[in-house]
Parts: structure tokens; C-alpha cells; sequence
């Protein structure tokens, strides 16, 4: 990223905190935080398809109304991911050590170039693996905000062009490493700006211009917007990992938090290769169901974040009901995958209770799909984690990653994937 582009991000988030900040900051005004004035809404059926009829099976689910949900979030929210992996795609490992972390975990950095161009777009991908690990490990892959040496302190992680070296290790609360390579798991993180700039009006960096045609200098309507391009990142992140011998590639768990959780789940809802799909406080966009309008609404998501999801989601603005989807489809597009939702309680912004309804209301496609959905009717008490392959947890405290959200993707992980190498 060139010095402007920095600059513009560092605005970009210093904004974002202002707006949202962990509990001390108010939630902004002018928006409903009160239950008693969520409106009346009904949402749509994920198991009756577009022409009306019933789907009552699983193949029914997977052959015709499953595509047409993921056709409907393409043309109506994130916009049509237009490629898939590049044919020049390759990788470089630039850095190997079996002792990071005082010996505790394998440490892997590896440029992913997108063409055959060196100076094209790319991004850096880190690895940590439990160094005792006797074979591949299932593995966390989170895009990170702030740049992969942030992630932890260590000096080898190497500084992203036009980094500053201040802030290396500043996120290390968000990416507990040793905790998670201690329980037997990697992490492969990315600095989101690698694949796409978080900057509105821009849309000559990152991946995006690699789908122009002759002459476009912008995705078209109903095309991919950031989170569309964040998502497709991850999943060539994830063509990489299984190839790499340490990671265990059928046991990819994507992970994110705010707008890259909105990013992870729309990113396991189109690539059905991640075995797992975690959101923490993903809100508006994310886990959150948009009918409710509590906390952040369309209209203001797609007046503050113009870039986040396909032009054509600003019809919605306002008009949420007219939606032909809402965000329990989206989770219904992971079915049957185990997928967990995270909320923390005072980060009302994101609405707590519409991520977990939304998550509720997948169960059905879940069930139909043969596995036990979500156990429960009701949202659960603070620190309770719902553990069921559509699982759901409530903390206390704000809109963050903490340890005791890492506690609880590893058990949810545990539940579901199996662990090996825990010590
Ligand atoms: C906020 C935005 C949220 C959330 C958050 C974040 O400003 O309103 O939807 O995505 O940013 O990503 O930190």
C-alpha cells in the first residue's frame, strides 16, 4: 500500500472507533437500541424458493434453492464474485522456523501473487503451527485490520510496504497465537488491505481490477464490492493451505470480526470448502437480521461503507422488508457446516439478540439437512456457548475479540472438528 493509502486507512479506522468503540463510547445516536421498537417483520422462508414452492429435501436444498439463495446475495447485497482463482496464481515461502514463540510454535510467511507479476497484487500470508504437532492441524484463518505484525511481536513478521514498526504486536490481545497453537490449532492471518484497500471511491487497488474488462475501472452493478473481493482472498488463502503439510486443509475454520466477520460468513457461504465458519460481532451485513433495524441499519452501512457490498444493496436503504433475503439465509448457505456466532453485550450496534435469531432461523435448512441445527428457541444468558453445529455465544463487555472469545471458538472447534496434538 503507497503512503496516501495508509493515511486514508488510518482515517478510515480512526473513524470507525470513534463510531463504535468498545463500551466507553456510546453507540451513535439517532438509531433504535430499544426492543419494545423493533418493528413488526416477517422473514423470509429460506425453505421456500422463488417460485413458491416447498423445499422438503436435502437434495432439493442443495441442487436448486441453495444456488438460488446464494444467486439472491450476489444480486441483492455482496455482489457477484466475477472470478475464481487465477491461472498465474503462485506463492513464495519467504520464511520458515521451527522455534517462533520460544520454541512453542512453526512459523511460516508466504507471498501469494495474484499474476505473474511481481509488482501486481499479492498478499502475505503468516503461519503459526504448534511446533510439536506430529501432522497437519486444523487451522484458524482470520483476516487481520492492522497489518500481520501486529498480530504478535515477533521482529520476523515482516512489516506490510508503508507499515510502521510502532505498532508491531499492538493487536496481540485479538491473536492470542500461543493459546491457540497450545490447544493444538494454526492461525494463518492476512492483513485485509493486502487484497482490497478499505477505502470508498478507490477501485484501482487491490483484487478488484483483476476482473476488469478493457476500459472498466470499476465493478459494475451487482458486481463485488470489498467484502466480496475480502471474501475471495480468503479463499485463495485457503488454496494455499491445502498444500502446506502442517495444516490440515479439510479443517480450514474461517474466522473474522465486525467487517471481516461479515466477510468470513459470506465467504463460507459461497466457498463450501471451509469446514467451520465463526463471525464475532459481525452485525449489520453479518450475522444480524436487517428487518429488525436495531442498532446499525442498511441505509446507514450503505452510506458509511458505500464500498462494503454491491451497488444494488442501497435499493434496501430504508426498505429492508423488501429484501428477498435476510441474514439467516446467509447463514443457511453454510448448512451443514458447524457455524458460530458471536456477540458481545454491549456492542448493541451489531444487535445481539438479531444475530442470534438469525442464526436460530438457519436451524431449519440445518435440520433438513440432517444435523441437530440449533438446540435452542431461546437466546442464551451471557457466556453460555450454544453448542449445537449451528452454535451461538453472548459475553459480556464490548465490540472486540478477547480471550474469552478465543476460549470459546476453541471449544466450539473442539466440538466439532476434533482436535489433535491438545496438550
Ligand atoms: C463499523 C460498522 C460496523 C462494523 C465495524 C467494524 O463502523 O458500522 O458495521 O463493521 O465498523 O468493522 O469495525
Amino acid at each position: 500500500m503507497n503512503a496516501p493509502a495508509l493515511l486514508r486507512w488510518t482515517a478510515s479506522l480512526t473513524l470507525g472507533l470513534l463510531v463504535i468503540a468498545p463500551g466507553a463510547i456510546a453507540q451513535p445516536q439517532g438509531f433504535n437500541y430499544d426492543e419494545s421498537r423493533v418493528p413488526e417483520y416477517s422473514l423470509p422462508d429460506p425453505l421456500v424458493a422463488e417460485d413458491g414452492s416447498k423445499v422438503s429435501t436435502a437434495d432439493a436444498w442443495r441442487q436448486s434453492r441453495r444456488p438460488e439463495v446464494l444467486r439472491l446475495f450476489e444480486d441483492h447485497v455482496y455482489g457477484k464474485t466475477p472470478i475464481g482463482r487465477p491461472e498465474a496464481m503462485r506463492w513464495e515461502v519467504f520464511d520458515a522456523a521451527d522455534d517462533a514463540i520460544g520454541g512453542l510454535a512453526r512459523r511460516k510467511q508466504v507471498r501469494i501473487y495474484f499474476t505473474e507479476d511481481d509488482d501486481g497484487p499479492r498478499m502475505d500470508l503468516l503461519l503459526y503451527t504448534p511446533a510439536d504437532a506430529d501432522g497437519p492441524v486444523p487451522t484458524f484463518l482470520g483476516l487481520n485490520f492492522r497489518g500481520n505484525h501486529t498480530v504478535f511481536p515477533d521482529p520476523a513478521i515482516r512489516l506490510p510496504e508503508g507499515g510502521d514498526e510502532s505498532v508491531r504486536g499492538e493487536r496481540r490481545g485479538r491473536w492470542p497465537v500461543d493459546t491457540i497453537v497450545s490447544n493444538g490449532y494454526g492461525l494463518a492471518t492476512i492483513w485485509y488491505y493486502d487484497i482490497d484497500a478499505d477505502v470508498k471511491d478507490r477501485w484501482d487497488d487491490g483484487v478488484h481490477p483483476l476482473a476488469y474488462a478493457e476500459g472498466q475501472s470499476e465493478p459494475g452493478s451487482g458486481e463485488w464490492g470489498s467484502i466480496g473481493a475480502w471474501a475471495w482472498g480468503l479463499s485463495r488463502a485457503l488454496d494455499y493451505l491445502e498444500t502446506d503439510e502442517q495444516v490440515d486443509g479439510s479443517r480450514v475454520i474461517v474466522m473474522g470480526h465486525s467487517r471481516l466477520g461479515k466477510t468470513s460468513l459470506w465467504s463460507g457461504a459461497q466457498d463450501e470448502r471451509f469446514a467451520l465458519v465463526i463471525s464475532n460481532d459481525s452485525g449489520c451485513g453479518g450475522a444480524a437480521l436487517s428487518r429488525r433495524r436495531f442498532g446499525e441499519t442498511v441505509e446507514r452501512i450503505n452510506t458509511s461503507f458505500p464500498h462494503w457490498f454491491t451497488d444494488r444493496f442501497t435499493q434496501y436503504n430504508g426498505d429492508e422488508d423488501a429484501l428477498p433475503v435476510d441474514q439467516h439465509m446467509l447463514i443457511a448457505l453454510i448448512a451443514p457446516r458447524p457455524v458460530l456466532v458471536c456477540s458481545a453485550e454491549e456492542d448493541l450496534w451489531a444487535d445481539p439478540r438479531g444475530e442470534f435469531l438469525s442464526a436460530r432461523h438457519a436451524g431449519p435448512v440445518y435440520e433438513l439437512l440432517g444435523t441437530d441445527g440449533m438446540a435452542r428457541d431461546e437466546m442464551p444468558g451471557l457466556n453460555d456457548l450454544i453448542a449445537s453445529t449451528v452454535g451461538y455465544h453472548i459475553r459480556p463487555g464490548g465490540h472486540d475479540v478477547t480471550d474469552r472469545d478465543w476460549e470459546v471458538f476453541i471449544e466450539f472447534a473442539d466440538t466439532h472438528l476434533g482436535r489433535d496434538g491438545a496438550r
